[in-house]
């Protein structure tokens, strides 16, 4: 059995519960084949040398973890800069939020070289590799540049664009001629391979040798979507423990007399979380049997704090649910409860399981785990009821949610009354079909399908 390396920015210890799903999935394959997680350590050393950095290695069980440090100046322009200060606003169609700063792409660059510089000596020839997520997607053509003839896949874990929105990051063509340096390249949802084949076929004039192969830029790429999943018996199970049973009892009692709303998620702009906030606002304007009656729960954990489109979207956030509060709260009821803290992750299913109606918003996401997380966490007998944007990549699959449009604050608030309205029977029919859907294609499924098709990729 070929050993397995996995590259991402950050590694995750498999062995730590709070290390969440993909790291368990990704942990679980490590440790079948003994295996290697390879990235970045976390760690910023001031005044350190651009382009060098520290490798530490540690064994968890047969699977072993190396981590590189990198210096301040390359974080801050690998990380900070090109990753999330354009590609993460692009990606999800922010070009107004995007930094172009010309020298972040040195940055990124510099540390995509230093660390396949430092895995390649690690490398087996049969090792199969696959590297995660947009701070990586030069990784392979790094590799491949210093001799490496392994079978490398990637997969993209946030939207890609369309081809004219893609375009506006300077680096367009580079970054998608190093894609065909991967044997396979895995998307979210077929939305983002249909752009993904427009943008090879406009722009690179790519050859399409069937549905998921192209040939472009003198190599052939294998492109494809694996819509990421939960492991939903392991969440099932979470869902039972004491830690997130304390909450359920906990809110229960506290909530007896309200129905309750429910939104999770990093603080991130792609979230959609003001026009939630505005959407609930008008839910109270226009259905006012729900003051007193619904309180929205708002857990946005903090998130990249060191960007300024951050501090400025948290300001924002307190300043919305400061007026929805002033203008519909009373002594013995406020309608938002605004968490600005990480919950820990064993108690996240009871808040799931308490809640009526979870409010999954975003403008633009990947796929968003949280839907599928408290579609598991439900009772079957008695679920809540799902409201998902149509711009999440989880909207192509869970089509018995209420599907709105974040952007429209009147419709998402029909939509939210609906959801409060939906009489027991129904609710139970969507729920099964959504707990059969992400039961389906779970995160064993994600991972399995993507490594055989990987397996099954033919040498160019
Ligand atoms: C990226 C893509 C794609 C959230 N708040 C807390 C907390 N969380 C956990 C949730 C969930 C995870 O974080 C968030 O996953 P999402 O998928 O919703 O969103 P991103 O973080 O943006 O993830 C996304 C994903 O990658 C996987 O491919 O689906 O589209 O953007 O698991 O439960 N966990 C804890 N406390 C919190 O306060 N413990």
């Amino acid at each position: 059995m070929a050993r397995f390396v996995v590259v991402s920015n950050r590694v995750a210890d498999p062995r730590k519960s709070a290390a969440g799903g993909l790291a368990v999935a990704l942990g679980d394959a490590l440790s079948a084949s003994g295996g290697l997680w390879f990235g970045w350590s976390g760690t910023v050393v001031e005044g350190g040398t651009p382009g060098e950095g520290e490798v530490h290695t540690q064994h968890a069980g047969n699977v072993t973890l190396v981590t590189v440090d990198l210096c301040k100046e390359d974080h801050d322009s690998y990380y900070l800069g090109y990753s999330n200060g354009v590609l993460w606003p692009v990606f999800h169609y922010r070009l107004d939020l995007a930094d172009f700063d010309a020298g972040y792409i040195g940055g990124y660059r510099r540390v995509n070289q230093l660390l396949a510089r430092k895995l390649l000596p690690l490398l087996l020839p049969d090792d199969i590799i696959w590297v995660h997520d947009y701070h990586l997607i030069p990784m392979a053509a790094e590799l491949r540049a210093m001799g490496c003839k392994n079978r490398i896949g990637f997969f993209l874990h946030i939207p890609l664009p369309p081809p004219l929105i893609l375009a506006a990051v300077p680096q367009h063509e580079w970054l998608i001629r190093s894609l065909f340096a991967y044997d396979l390249v895995g998307f979210q949802s077929q939305a983002d391979v249909d752009h993904f084949a427009r943008y090879v076929g406009q722009e690179a004039g790519a050859e399409t040798l069937d549905t998921h192969q192209f040939r472009a830029f003198g190599r052939k790429v294998q492109a494809q979507a694996f819509p990421i999943g939960i492991d939903v018996d392991e969440f099932a199970a979470l869902t039972h423990g004491k830690d997130a049973q304390d909450m359920y009892q906990h809110m229960k009692k506290e909530y007896s007399r309200r129905r309750l709303l429910l939104g999770v998620e990093r603080l991130d702009y792609s979230k959609g979380l003001p026009q939630r906030l505005k959407a609930f606002r008008e839910l109270l304007k226009n259905y006012p049997e729900n003051i007193r009656s619904a309180t929205l729960i708002q857990i946005a954990s903090p998130s990249r704090e060191a960007l300024d489109t951050y501090a400025g979207l948290r300001q924002e956030l307190e300043s919305l649910c400061g007026s929805i509060n002033g203008d519909f709260g009373g002594l013995d009821w406020m309608p938002v409860r605004y968490i600005h803290r990480n919950v820990a992750r064993k108690r996240l299913p009871g808040l799931y399981r308490v809640a009526a109606v979870a409010l999954v918003t975003p403008l633009r996401d990947g796929m968003n785990l949280v839907a599928k997380e408290f579609i598991a966490a439900q009772d079957p007998a008695d679920p809540g009821v799902l409201v998902l944007s149509r711009f999440a990549g989880a909207a192509e699959q869970l089509k018995e949610a209420i599907l709105v449009n974040p952007y429209d604050t009147h419709g998402t608030a029909e939509s939210i009354q609906l959801a409060l309205q939906m009489p027991l029977v129904e609710r139970q029919r969507r729920h099964q079909k959504l707990l059969e859907r992400i039961r389906s294609q779970d995160i064993h499924w994600w991972r399995s399908s993507f490594l055989e098709a990987l397996a099954a990729c033919s040498p160019d």
